[in-house]
């Protein structure tokens, strides 16, 4: 409990001080290839061990919303978002990396993701509007 908390507490300082902050400059001019490793290895132990799924895992979608939002997962975790709303949504990937069909209440849609590691931003077409966004992080395998 108490790494977990050092582990988030870390993540607050790596994402507070992410832009333009003074810390990140001079390692980003210096060598720049080797930067964006750095960040991604520092977003991956950031992360709660625990919180970051594999082998296959849901996402629950309903009226306005995904849950969880945000999910971590290794390398070839399979995703399935489970629709339990009342209204009809969908999960459109913002690279275009997958899509569902219209889900009506009930309905399940799967995504292996068998992809580089990355953040993988995602949507429901009709309620973007209105917020109904996520994100699938893909972390190495352990
Ligand atoms: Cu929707």
């Amino acid at each position: 409990m108490a790494r977990s908390r050092v582990l988030l507490l870390t993540a607050l300082l790596i994402s507070s001080c992410g832009g333009a902050g003074s810390a990140a400059v001079p390692v980003s001019t210096a060598a720049p290839a080797h930067v964006v490793t750095a960040v991604n290895k520092s977003g991956v132990t950031a992360v709660p061990p625990e919180t970051i799924k594999s082998g296959e895992t849901v996402v629950e979608l309903g009226d306005h919303w995904y849950a969880p939002a945000q999910l971590y997962v290794t390398v070839g975790t399979k995703v399935t978002w489970k629709q339990v709303g009342s209204q009809e949504h969908d999960v459109w990937s913002t690279d275009g990396l997958f899509h569902s069909p219209t889900l009506g209440p009930g309905s399940t849609y799967s995504y292996v993701f068998n992809v580089a590691p990355g953040t993988y931003r995602y949507f429901c077409v009709p309620h973007y509007g209105d917020g109904m966004a996520g994100a699938v992080t893909v972390v190495p395998r352990r």
